[in-house]
């Protein structure tokens, strides 16, 4: 069989830069013992390596470079057709009992999953260069921020954790001598990339991830889901802070007032649309900056949530972006960027569906067969991704590295729902909150394998994130509550909900600035609102809808609270919470069972 990963061979004064620490050494001597691979090359994260990495992977046309003048520095890779998605099926909680990772994950035994893995990794790098990268999750200077060691026999990983960690170096100089230091273990081969072969397991109790047979990023960058959501929910809990699959932004008045708002929307629920809005004319003066588009990590100070983003790069969802939809994307992408699974042009420029301007005559679609407008095949997958930079983003939040975090006023809840959401309410408090997210309910997307648009619960859109058992994350997020003298309010929205004839009620992108400056009249104590059976909603004098072609009618049918939907949501919800079993908090459950009440009364 080809070998999909050949070595490279590595010249001298690079791939040589190893960690002062025993524990380190010894556990890439145990790898590569069990991997047997050809060589192996340390990344220190330098250009010098950078440029050497980019040649190698052109010319093991893992990545085809992209037309300088159009798309500076950037590239395209085309995955294996069987592999371009999260795959949630194969993704496994490695705990000592099944409980512990409770009904809503996937469990396997920690003892017979390293065994079995084992095997499958047993002279799996042979002919294989074996990288190994250091990088870290979190600010430089931040008490919050992570070590990691990734394996992995895939340049193309290694060129994504680049853009997506802060790699090299800079690990090695935070995890310092000490074997004892915490640090993340992580193990990726590619091996033949076969579904029959690909598994994502973490072991939350040893700090470790294996990952074989996929090289789709939510399955491989070990940094992001699985470090920086499955592992580091696990330890949140553990040493009191809270890891969120939420973009994190700020928004300023024009008066100069600032505030950082959280938000947690499922996969390819416009996460990175919202962290890069940009607010219509109408409020002209008001800026948004992007802190984070995927992930927060918050920790209480002076009884305030403050939040950083353990990310330094964005893995977002091309197809749909576009000047007209997050401009400060495309301007994100518009160099030093890995594309993969979109089309490629003539001209060796990228191509998608929802870009801006006509589609090309004819283009090589993601999976290298010729397409025109008038194939029936879409050119770009609809998970195909882009990999950038936080650096090239317009509009990135100045105080992005801030290692204290930044105080959040709000934390916002969102999924995509085509009815029953209102476009926006706001819990009564922490514990109401709490539910609302817990109760998360969204239609999936292309970013996992599986059918899409079938609505799911996912709470706190952590479903498919959460590293231990749900029922006790809702405790932990009801124990973080009194814990803060000033908690942020927290709200829910829905950008999706349709008309009867399948239209979408609300324009969404940059109009969504209305929502958030209700939710900022609130924080700061001016907003009106009604009461309603779920929450407060904004009264028609409380949102300012001036200069937007949507009529009073449709705002009415954005609000509009039917007890008819909500009663299968309800039922929905309680059959979510009876799969949690003794788990469940009660304090919940009574929050449900208030909002059914109000309903039968
Ligand atoms: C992502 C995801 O890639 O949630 O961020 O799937
Ligand atoms: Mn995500």
């Amino acid at each position: 069989m080809k070998n999909i990963a050949p070595a490279i061979s590595i010249p001298t004064g690079l791939g040589d830069h190893k960690p002062q620490n025993q524990a380190v050494l010894d556990w890439v001597h145990e790898v590569e013992l069990l991997m047997a691979p050809e060589n192996i090359f340390w990344c220190d994260g330098s250009d010098r390596e950078h440029g050497f990495l980019l040649d190698q992977a052109t010319d093991q046309n893992v990545l085809i470079k992209l037309n300088e003048q159009k798309v500076p520095r950037s590239y395209l890779h085309r995955s294996n057709p069987n592999d371009v998605a999260r795959v949630e099926q194969f993704t496994f909680i490695c705990t000592p009992t099944k409980e512990q990772a409770g009904p809503t994950n996937n469990w396997s035994d920690p003892g017979a999953t390293y065994s079995k893995l084992r095997g499958m990794l047993e002279g799996a790098m042979r002919g294989r260069t074996m990288f190994v990268i250091p990088y870290i999750m979190g600010p430089p200077d931040s008490p919050l921020t992570k070590v990691g060691f990734e394996i992995t026999d895939s340049i193309y990983v290694v060129l994504n954790m680049r853009i997506m960690t802060r790699m090299g170096e800079i690990a090695l100089k935070r995890l310092g001598h000490n074997p004892a230091a915490e640090w993340n273990r992580g193990v990726h081969s590619l091996l033949d990339v076969d579904p029959a072969r690909r598994f994502i397991c973490h072991f939350p109790q040893d700090n470790t991830i294996i990952s074989v047979g996929s090289g789709y990023g939510g399955n491989v960058l070990l940094s992001k889901k699985c470090l920086a959501l499955r592992i580091g929910s696990y330890l949140a809990r553990k040493q009191g802070w809270l890891a969120e699959h939420m973009l994190i932004l700020g928004v300023e008045s024009p008066e100069g007032k600032k505030h950082y708002v959280a938000a947690a929307f499922p996969s390819a629920c416009g996460k990175t649309n919202f962290a890069m809005l940009v607010p219509p004319r109408h409020f002209a003066g008001w800026k948004v900056t992007t802190v984070g588009d995927d992930i927060a990590w918050m920790q209480i100070r002076n009884g305030r949530l403050f939040a950083v983003n353990p990310e330094n790069g964005y893995f977002g969802v091309v197809p749909g972006t576009s000047f007209k939809s997050n401009p400060n994307a495309m301007t994100s992408i518009e160099r030093d960027t890995l594309y993969t699974n979109v089309a490629l042009t003539a001209d060796d420029d990228v191509w998608w569906e929802g870009k801006d301007g006509p589609p090309p005559d004819c283009a090589v679609d993601w999976r290298g067969n010729e397409w025109t407008p008038a194939s029936t095949e879409k050119a770009a997958h609809p998970n195909s991704r882009f990999t950038a930079p936080c650096r090239n983003n317009p509009v990135l939040d100045p105080d992005f590295e801030k290692g204290e975090g930044l105080p959040i006023s709000a934390i916002i809840f969102g999924g995509r729902r085509s009815d029953t959401m209102p476009l926006v309410f706001q819990a009564r408090d922490w514990e109401h909150g709490t539910y609302i997210g817990a109760t998360m309910g969204s239609e999936t997307t292309a970013a996992a394998t599986g059918a899409v648009g079938q609505v799911r619960r996912d709470p706190m859109a952590m479903l498919p994130f959460c590293g231990y058992n749900m029922g006790q994350y809702f405790q932990h997020w009801l124990e973080i509550g009194p814990r803060l003298t000033n908690p942020p309010l927290i709200f829910h929205v829905n950008w999706f909900r349709k008309s009867a004839d399948g239209k979408f009620l609300w324009p969404g992108f940059g109009e969504n600035m209305r929502v958030l400056k209700w939710i900022l009249d609130r924080c700061e104590g001016h907003g009106g609102g009604a009461d309603t059976e779920v929450g407060t909603i904004p009264r028609p004098e409380d949102f300012d809808l001036v200069d937007l072609d949507v009529t009073r009618e449709t705002m009415r049918a954005l609000f509009s609270i039917k007890p008819d939907e909500w009663k299968r949501e309800l039922e929905a919800q309680q059959k979510f919470f009876d799969t949690l079993g003794e788990y469940m908090p009660r304090p919940l459950i009574a929050q449900h069972d208030k909002v059914a009440e109000r309903f039968a009364s």
